[in-house]
């Protein structure tokens, strides 16, 4: 068993004071300051002379700026010149116009309007990934639309998830954002007119692919195109924003019975929708992520429809797992509605286990955030979680130290397994959300708000997001494997590389055979998202460039859409047949936000379930 990775304070490097704010005289008296003790030099001519010139020239600016706005009226009603405002404003950055905002535009919008995107570059490349669910899109249309997926090499569909049309609804929220209005418009009228009927006749669905794609999409486009402000649709395209909620209702109501047929309050995975009834996988189980990621969609729907048993139903959830007995925070993958209990002693983040742990946070966060109310014991058991991650998952490659998440597919006593599936790569944006809260990591150092914990999730979400970028970087096509090994002290395999050979970390990613494809998967781009919202540092936004271009490259099909691979390893890929609704979901949109003005869906007013479609944050 090789030392788990210690995140000790040491480790921690952030230089506060990078960030910390500093007043424009605070700035100019530190500078004087500097002059005269640091160097010296007060007492000689040539400092006392270079102080003369700094005062004697402020001072000619400051006459020669006479501006009727910086004057105020004096009693005898005469004008005079305000100094001190006028210094103010020769310091002060020119301030930062609003937006004219369309009033969809508004609708997608916070408060705050800053980090517009102003650069020619990240707009032209914002531009492209539009392209590309246009691309997508015109595919899906063209040889699907109304099945779940697009085979986008047979040009046909498939109906994958249980026939409700997931792409439409997968991929609506995403054309609002983009204002795309045809495929608003396309995708609206598609559900009005087809998807009530498809629910009420179709067989089995699983509760939590239905319930993040379908429900999750209904609801982000309920809210998008204005349904809290009322009947009108707000973006002019699709129908009005009350027949996605009625359609989310009727949707839902079905999916409850997976709660109301449990003899727990753990749900059953499988629904039969034509008679709302309900049934446990083949094997019995359910699976803990699926179970734990269905609360942002159901508390929102409570919200919105004004019936509290949505989210009654999905809450008892997460209330009855605070109960179960855990392994520093961790939990096993399987969890059991016969008994309530978990299963076995599987544990990891990635399949099965992933959004357990992102929906502990987003839930919290959702609820308006605070600590001491009825939801605070999910930041609790987010912070303890995170803390077992690090304590017990986290560990270093060799030879070049990429930092990992691997798995304990016998619990915490047994083997540990450098096994890292793609999907792990969510949590690099998951700590990083879950440590500033959404805002920016300089606004929230600047204001205190980052506790210990705080500060060493951030920077895990730092080391991770650079591991999944490296998982990219080190394949031929420049696109990550399903999953990856990292070779450690205890686990090495030749002959397993990805194919680029200047990669720096060829020798730290192993890459076996069985697990050579690529889904489109959106969790990467999904942490370059965040973390470049959170950071501001553009290397994100260059990583997320670097992977767009790959899915331009090598799984662009001719007739339309796009394709997974399978074998990212070689040079050109095997293609695989199936464009999966994430692409357009999540993928696209969160390149698409990335590239683009950071004012659009801000991070302190949304949180995004896990499939990528925002929901408002509840205002407190
Ligand atoms: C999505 O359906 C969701 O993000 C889910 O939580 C995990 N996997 C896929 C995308 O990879």
């Amino acid at each position: 068993m090789s030392k788990s990775l210690p995140y000790s304070v040491k480790d921690v490097h952030y230089d506060n004071a990078k960030f910390r704010h500093r007043s424009p005289l605070k700035v100019l008296s530190q500078s004087v300051l500097t002059l005269s003790t640091k160097r010296n030099c007060a007492s000689c001519s040539t400092g006392k002379f270079l102080i003369l010139i700094l005062f004697f020239g402020l001072a000619c600016l400051l006459l020669m700026s006479k501006s009727p706005n910086d004057s105020v009226l004096n009693e005898k009603g005469k004008v005079t010149f305000v100094a001190g405002l006028r210094l103010g404003r020769l310091l002060r950055k020119p301030p930062r116009l609003p937006p004219r905002l369309s009033p969809d535009e508004g609708q997608l919008r916070g408060s705050s309007a800053n980090g517009s995107n102003s650069d020619p570059k990240w707009a032209a490349r914002q531009q492209s990934v539009k392209d590309a669910f246009d691309y997508a899109w015109s595919g899906y249309r063209k040889f699907a639309m109304g099945y779940d997926e697009l085979m986008p090499i047979s040009q046909r569909g498939v109906d994958g998830l249980g026939g409700l049309g997931a792409t439409v609804v997968d991929a609506l929220d995403t054309a609002i954002i983009m204002g795309l209005d045809n495929i608003v418009s396309e995708a609206g009228s598609w559900v009005e007119a087809h998807l009530l009927e498809r629910i009420s006749q179709k067989d089995q669905v699983n509760l939590f692919e239905t319930t993040i794609r379908v429900l999750g999409g209904l609801l982000s486009a309920y809210h998008l195109s204005g349904g809290e402000q009322g009947t009108m649709n707000i973006t002019h395209n699709g129908p009005k924003p009350a027949i996605y909620l009625n359609v989310a209702k009727d949707l839902a109501d079905r999916l409850l019975s997976a709660f109301n047929s449990s003899p727990t309050s753990v749900p059953y995975s499988d629904v039969i929708l034509r008679d709302s009834t309900a049934h446990p996988a083949p094997g019995g189980m359910s699976s803990t992520a699926e179970v734990a990621s269905v609360q942002l969609e159901f508390n929102y729907l409570s919200a919105i429809s004004g019936d509290p048993k949505y989210s009654t139903e999905a809450m008892k959830v997460l209330a009855h797992i605070k109960t179960l007995p855990k392994t520093e925070g961790l939990v096993p993958i399987y969890i059991s509605p016969q008994s309530g209990d978990f299963v076995g002693e599987n544990i990891r983040l990635g399949s099965r286990g992933d959004s357990y742990y992102e929906y502990l946070i987003k839930v919290w966060l959702q609820q308006g955030g605070k600590m001491n109310n009825s939801y605070t014991y999910l930041h609790d058991m987010y912070i303890e979680a995170m803390k077992g991650v690090r304590h017990l998952l986290v560990r270093k490659s060799i030879p070049k130290g990429l930092v990992f998440v691997g798995e304990l597919p016998y619990g915490s006593k047994g083997e540990f397994s450098p096994k890292m599936d793609h999907l792990v790569c969510f949590l690099p944006g998951t700590l990083a959300l879950g440590a500033t809260k959404g805002l920016t990591k300089e606004k929230a150092l600047k204001e205190n708000l980052l506790s210990f914990e705080d500060l060493e999730n951030l920077k895990l979400a730092e080391d991770l997001a650079k591991t999944c970028y490296e998982m990219y970087e080190v394949t031929a096509t420049g696109l990550a494997p399903e999953i990856a090994y990292f070779h450690t002290k205890e686990y090495s395999e030749d002959g397993l590389e990805g194919g680029n050979k200047s990669s720096m970390y060829a020798k730290d990613i192993i890459i076996k055979h069985a697990d050579r494809h690529n889904l489109l998967r959106p969790e990467t781009v999904e942490s370059l998202f965040v973390l470049y919202r959170i950071t501001k540092d553009t290397k994100y936004r260059d990583q997320g460039w670097q992977i767009f271009e790959a899915f331009e490259k090598y799984t662009k099909v001719k007739s339309g859409g796009y394709t997974s691979l399978d074998d990212v390893t070689e040079v050109p890929p095997h293609r695989r047949d199936k464009m999966e609704t994430f692409f357009l979901g999540e993928t696209l949109k969160y390149l698409y936000l990335l590239f683009g003005d950071d004012s659009v869906i801000p991070l302190d007013k949304f949180v995004f379930n896990t499939e990528a479609h925002p929901l408002p944050i509840r205002k407190t």
